[in-house]
């Protein structure tokens, strides 16, 4: 484990580290899932190390037959003694990969463990994986404690690079498991702030308290969301749904509490079972004639805000980031629950059953609008180079990871930069103005805009039903604004573009921005850029009394080609940031918030974040 720290948590970066946290507390949370515990307690501490403390059963303290070694001490020291230890241990076991406190132990430095079981105490301390001691057990004067606790300490020689937990990560995570595990307190206090910081996340409603947090600013059309949750066959399904006034999808799957961003069979069984029980009512109210065509899978998920929660005996877990449920008799069992419930629901009531109909009629007219728009776009991007847009100056190279395209604000800029870019690699598409901020409007019209279906056609890859990653002509997007607010705003919108409309190039890792020097210092003959203003001040003063007055750049188009290239586009001296997603729930909100078409939120937003606003960029 200590070999190939990656196979077991991802990475050895930040995220890896944090990583550790969550295994440990997966464990705790299956001791929860089994009825067994009901706080989970996390604690930063001053000196680096994490705690985890559960009120469970506690780990078993007693001898396993095979090795001879307290139980506690196997699972702390063999991989893949985790959570099926111990036989009839756990109903269900979450954890993305499932090897749990072995490898937290094995790439700490040190680890301290604390069971209290029967009257008992057990502590044991490990280094490196290795036990320091035999496990150590006494009388509890706690009489009646119950449960278990684990401090561990990452170990410098795995994880190089900073070793700080962040509070916000594991506040996140902690409060998604909340609301995935209904009446379970989660505390976080972090211990390294003076005083301490103290956050408890727990919800009576579960998943319906998450969707209604969800929907919170976003005008719900329905009085209260539909709530059900379900055992069959051994699953437990667990379903909240609610629509809003906006046009957006969102439904978020879950099994075993691990975000299933890739789907797989609950999603297909919830899917099917909605498309079908809003079809079979609306045709039952009179609101679909008998000539009227089905309502879409699309049509029906317009404005949909939902969590679906499963939690399988023995999830089978599929797909690049093994983040796809596998398991096939999920769909009928997902598809039983939702179409009884939401059929119940309907039922009951009407008012908000007419709301939702209407609502997915106007998005089956509005998808008929927005299809005609986009066979235009595709139409033309089939055609290959004879209908690239005018405005683009393509590059000679053909094979897309080895291309570049620049976007570039503004008619002046993107003329410079045509001039200054190796043409042999780097293509350049200037934007005029800004592009439509596409989380207030409908797709028919984004798609009418001139500057999105030319970016659109440039990138290759189509949009909607028919958008294609593996078209991308260029494997390098930049972004390329200038340094003033008005550039951070296009940036913005088209962040937002990306975001709702080509999101693989952001989650596939093709989208970047780059970064245009802040200050052009000159000494002589000697020109040196500075592209942060920390860079700024340590040239400056290594130039010393002789340095001419510095320029500072407001733009991009107060750089002549030659410096253009030099500074921004050649790949020997740029500098160009990548676009990754941390929280594909958090990146979500914010873009909903700060972009999408109500007044209160952003301004709460801006309120609450106005000290900070003048180093705000998305
Ligand atoms: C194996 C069997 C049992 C409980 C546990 C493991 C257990 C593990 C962890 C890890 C963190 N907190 C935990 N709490 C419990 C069941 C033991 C029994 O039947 O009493």
């Amino acid at each position: 484990m200590r070999l190939r720290p990656g196979m077991y948590i991802g990475s050895t970066d930040p995220r890896g580290m944090h990583h550790l946290v969550y295994e440990i507390i997966d464990n705790s949370v299956d001791e929860a899932l089994a009825g067994e515990c009901d706080r989970i307690d996390v604690q930063l501490m001053a000196d680096g190390s994490c705690t985890v403390t559960d009120n469970g059963r506690g780990i078993p303290v007693d001898i396993h037959q095979a090795s001879g070694l307290p139980a506690l001490e196997v699972v702390m020291t063999k991989l893949h003694a985790g959570g099926k230890f111990g036989g009839g241990g756990y109903k269900v076991s979450g954890g993305l990969h499932g090897v749990g406190l072995s490898v937290v132990n094995a790439l700490s430095e040190r680890v301290l463990v604390t069971v209290w079981r029967d009257g008992r105490v057990h502590t044991q301390e490990y280094a490196r994986g290795a036990a320091q001691h035999p496990l150590r057990s006494e009388p509890d004067r706690e009489s009646g404690r119950r449960g278990t606790r684990v401090q561990f300490w990452p170990d410098p020689e795995v994880f190089k690079e900073a070793r700080e937990f962040n509070w916000d990560t594991i506040a996140t995570r902690l409060r998604e498991l909340a609301y995935l595990n209904k009446r379970v307190a989660f505390q976080l206090v972090d211990e390294r702030t003076e005083p301490d910081t103290q956050a408890t996340f727990y919800f009576e409603g579960g998943i319906e308290a998450f969707v209604r947090h969800l929907n919170r600013d976003k005008g719900a059309i329905q009085s209260r969301p539909m709530y059900v949750e379900r055992e069959i066959d051994g699953s437990t399904i667990e379903i909240a749904l609610q629509y809003n006034s906006s046009f957006i999808d969102h439904v978020l799957a879950y099994a075993n509490n691990i975000n299933t961003v890739e789907g797989g069979s609950h999603l297909t069984g919830f899917r099917g079972a909605l498309t079908a029980t809003l079809n079979r009512y609306a045709r039952r109210a009179g609101l679909l004639k008998e000539q009227d065509p089905n309502l879409s899978g699309e049509d029906v998920r317009d404005g949909l805000t939902a969590v679906l929660s499963v939690k399988l005996q023995e999830p089978q877990f599929e797909g690049q980031t093994k983040t796809k449920l596998g398991n096939s008799e999920v769909v009928g069992q997902v598809s039983t629950v939702l179409g009884d419930a939401l059929g119940q629901y309907l039922d009951e009531n009407p008012a908000d059953g007419r709301r939702i109909i209407e609502k997915s009629l106007t998005a089956a007219r509005a998808r008929a609008a927005a299809a005609r728009a986009r066979d235009l776009v595709q139409r033309k991007s089939l055609l290959e180079s004879a209908t690239l847009p005018g405005k683009l100056a393509d590059c000679s190279e053909r094979d897309p990871e080895l291309s570049e395209i620049f976007i570039v604000e503004g008619d002046s800029a993107g003329g410079t930069a045509k001039q200054g870019r190796d043409r042999r690699f780097q293509a350049i598409l200037p934007l005029r103005g800004k592009i439509l901020n596409v989380e207030k409007a409908r797709e028919d019209r984004i798609l009418q805009h001139e500057e999105i279906r030319n970016l659109i056609t440039a990138l290759g890859t189509g949009v909607g039903e028919k958008f294609d990653i593996t078209r991308l002509r260029y494997h390098r997007v930049v972004l390329m604004a200038d340094a003033d607010i008005d550039g951070s705003h296009i940036r913005t919108l088209l962040l937002t573009f990306f975001w709702r409309h080509l999101q693989p190039v952001i989650t596939d890792g093709y989208l970047y921005i780059a970064q245009p020097p802040l200050y052009r210092l000159q000494k002589g003959r000697q020109v040196e850029y500075a592209y942060s203003e920390e860079e700024f001040r340590v040239k400056l003063k290594a130039m010393g009394d002789r340095a001419q007055a510095p320029q500072r750049y407001k733009g991009l188009g107060e750089m002549n080609a030659e410096q253009l290239w030099q500074t921004t586009l050649d790949p020997e001296h740029r500098v160009l940031l990548r676009v990754e997603v941390g929280d594909a729930l958090a990146a979500d909100d914010i873009f909903d918030r700060l972009m999408g078409p109500n007044v209160e939120p952003r301004k709460r937003f801006i309120q609450t974040h106005a000290k900070a606003v003048r180093n705000l960029d998305v």
